[in-house]
């Protein structure tokens, strides 16, 4: 017994890891272990003397038991030790950078627009990116010979469908539906066949708006184009309306504001003009509410279609196009 027990504890004492000290806990304590078979042993002994004996054994299983839990306490602390040795972070070094990206300067100018218009009660309604001739042209009162329709400057599939030109289709669509008054803009990706250069692209963005109510005037459309250039380029902005035409509003004007960076006198960014043009208008014409089943005799309206590009252009400054279409990180996160 005396052998087992010093054995043991040696033993114990040079385990180099929780694994060994197992193995000594099975060969010792375990159901084969030494100290188990002399327990067995106890009833080859004199009863008189087994009280003793069983004293012995236990007392030898105490130590051996003790003596584990403390070298078991002590291996693990160690190895805890030397993990948090091995896992150290060094809260010192600069941080790994998220690699966000950045919303579109076109995206941020079109959120005003509609920010600006959903204030003034409108609707954003987005229409379809392949349309009929018919909502694209023919519902706009824009005749068959007209030079837009030229397959030279508009993308056609087969004989009646195309990529719109305008987002205008997106508002006979809503004309259609009956349900009067109207008052939205219809935001999207537009297409003309140009070629790509600082101002033109062969796919662009527009925002076209729509008001259709009893008693609307050409009153109504100023107020509104001052409000939104007001809102979109500084309570100080002034507006001008040039007459002109298009085949779907009359009378129809073209609207400048008084350029953001000189208020007027004349610099690089208006070219010296001091004004800035920014988007066209007019009123619906009546032959255009007539074929989308709207009386003009009881309804009137006002349209007007901007530009997106463009206006992120002035609002940001930015000089060329290309950059609007190249998407690098780092001309996007300046906006
Ligand atoms: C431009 C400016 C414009 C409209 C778009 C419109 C839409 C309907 C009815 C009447 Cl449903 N008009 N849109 C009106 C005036 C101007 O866009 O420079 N276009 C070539």
């Amino acid at each position: 017994m005396q052998k087992i027990r010093e054995e043991a504890l040696a033993r114990i004492g040079s385990a180099d890891g929780l694994e060994a000290l197992n193995e000594i806990k099975v060969s010792v304590l375990g159901k084969k272990g030494e100290l188990t078979q002399i327990m067995k042993s106890m009833k080859d002994i004199p009863k008189e003397e087994k009280p003793a004996f069983g004293q012995m054994v236990n007392d030898a299983r105490g130590e051996i038991e003790a003596a584990m839990e403390k070298t078991r306490a002590e291996l693990a602390s160690k190895a805890r030790e030397l993990q948090l040795k091995r896992e150290v972070i060094d809260v010192t070094l600069p941080a790994k950078k998220n690699n966000l990206g950045h919303r579109h300067p076109g995206t941020i100018a079109l959120e005003e627009c509609e920010r600006i218009f959903i204030g003034m009660g409108y609707e954003v309604v987005e229409g379809p990116e392949i349309e009929k001739d018919y909502y694209n042209f023919e519902a706009l009162n824009i005749p068959a010979d007209h030079p837009a329709k030229d397959e030279q400057d508009t993308f056609y599939i087969g004989n009646d469908m195309l990529l719109r030109t305008q987002t205008s289709g997106a508002q006979v669509h809503v004309m259609e539906q009956q349900k009067l008054p109207i008052r939205m803009i219809s935001p999207g990706r537009v297409f003309r066949a140009d070629e790509l250069d600082a101002t033109h692209s062969p796919n662009f963005h527009q925002i076209e708006g729509l008001v259709i109510d009893k008693d609307i005037t050409f009153a109504d459309l100023k107020g509104t184009l001052a409000e939104f250039a007001k809102q979109l380029f500084g309570e100080d902005t002034r507006v001008k309306f040039r007459p002109h035409h298009f085949p779907f509003t009359e009378p129809s004007a073209e609207v400048d504001v008084t350029c953001f960076k000189c208020h007027g006198a004349g610099c690089r960014m208006c070219k010296g003009e001091g004004w800035i043009e920014i988007l066209g208008c007019g009123m619906v014409h009546p032959h255009v509410l007539e074929m989308s089943g709207i009386d003009p005799e009881e309804y009137q309206g006002f349209a007007f279609g901007v530009g997106l590009e463009r206006i992120a252009m002035l609002k940001y400054e930015i000089d060329d196009m290309h950059h609007l279409y190249e998407n690098d990180i780092r001309f996007l996160k300046q906006f």
